[in-house]
């Protein structure tokens, strides 16, 4: 059986949009270990993710692959003749949407994920651990070292003028310590240590900070400028959606990190004042699948995998489709993350963290 149990009667309920969402997200199987079939418990049974039908998702790799040998297409799918230097893939339902198979070399994803762990998440970019914690530095190599986050007595950390502490909203001060520390020894004193902290890192923004509670960019919130190396990528990228002359111009960025069982539901990205111009989204790490749906949920959506490497484009009327992540691969089979693994077989971090992770930067011209 594929899929998740539900009764017809939730299904009739759900958008196409939300059927789609539950029929490619991860569910286990249920636990056999209680079953009548064994006298004892077997604990070490591990979670089996239920099967999947994936026949329907489109394999921009295959697609690419098949129409280079002998030029035949999926039926939905057209390729873009616009002189750019690799293969560009459109949907003939939906205009605006461009999908780049494979766009990045292995040492330019490396050196994005390197970025995407090591400078992007630093202050004064925002992370969704902002709002517990305040800002915070050096989360990867803190993780890498062991250290431990600890929330301060305010009074000391105030005469403590040369550590490295942050304060949150609510004034309480929050410091990396040494796993081993006498801060530690306060059995009270609430801390958490940086792997989890890594493990949890949902979201980092680059360039203009979206202020997610109000929805809206925040041009007041203090930021530095997309780096350079970046905005030159994405203009390149972004070539193929761009009216002929004009350039893209890369002023916000959304690192969107994900580990098994993360989603992110089906959205638009509305907050941008000109949607004519693209979002360059590039996929990093394990590989995904990616729900392109219509301007209503109710819209029957695309469902297409989505490669370390791949960058997709969403510009003029697909930036009114709905659109999300339900699903990302972890297991050696599906991750396909083979030549990250070998790249990456002396950083071995890097190498654990993105055996379990995909990292998505989307990068927008917000005005
Ligand atoms: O992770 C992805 O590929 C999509 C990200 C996305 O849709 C977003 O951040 O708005």
């Amino acid at each position: 059986m594929y899929g998740p149990d539900r009764s017809a009667a939730d299904e009739v309920e759900w958008t196409a949009f939300r059927r789609a969402e539950k029929k490619y997200k991860l569910y286990y199987d249920k636990d056999s270990r209680n079953s009548k079939k064994f006298d004892k418990p077997i604990p070490l049974r591990k979670k089996q993710p239920k099967k999947v039908d994936l026949s329907e998702v489109l394999d921009f790799k295959e697609i690419l692959e098949s129409y280079s040998k002998s030029s035949e297409l999926h039926p939905e799918v057209v390729p873009l003749q616009c002189g750019f230097d690799r293969p560009v893939f459109c949907l003939k339902t939906r205009p605006g949407f461009y999908f780049i198979p494979g766009a990045l070399s292995v040492e330019e994803q490396c050196k994005w994920i390197r970025e995407s762990l090591t400078s992007f998440p630093q202050p004064p970019n925002r992370t969704n651990h902002n709002a517990r914690y305040g800002p915070i530095h050096d989360l990867f190599i803190s993780a890498k070292d062991q250290k431990v986050l600890v929330v301060e007595d305010n009074s000391l950390a105030q005469l403590d003028s040369e550590s490295d502490a942050c304060r949150n909203g609510d004034a309480k001060t929050w410091k990396f310590y040494e796993q081993h520390t006498a801060a530690l020894g306060d059995k009270s004193c609430k801390s958490i240590s940086a792997s989890k902290l890594l493990r949890k890192l949902r979201w980092s923004t680059l360039g203009l900070q979206f202020d997610w509670s109000k929805r809206n960019y925040d041009v007041s919130l203090p930021h530095n400028k997309i780096p350079d190396s970046l905005s030159q990528l994405a203009k390149g990228m972004a070539t193929p959606a761009m009216p002929p002359g004009e350039e893209f111009k890369p002023e916000a960025a959304i690192v969107n990190y994900f580990g098994l069982g993360d989603t992110l539901g089906g959205h638009l990205d509305d907050m941008e004042a000109d949607w004519s111009k693209p979002i360059v989204s590039m996929s990093l790490g394990c590989k995904a699948i990616f729900l392109l749906g219509g301007k209503s949920r109710e819209d029957e959506p695309f469902a297409m995998f989505l490669r370390s490497g791949d960058i997709v484009l969403m510009a003029g009327e697909a930036r009114e489709c709905f659109h999300g992540v339900p699903r990302i691969f972890t297991d050696k089979e599906n991750a396909e993350i083979m030549p990250l693994e070998v790249h990456f077989s002396r950083e071995i971090d890097f190498l654990e963290y993105i055996r379990s992770s995909r990292i998505n930067i989307n990068i927008r011209q917000v005005f």
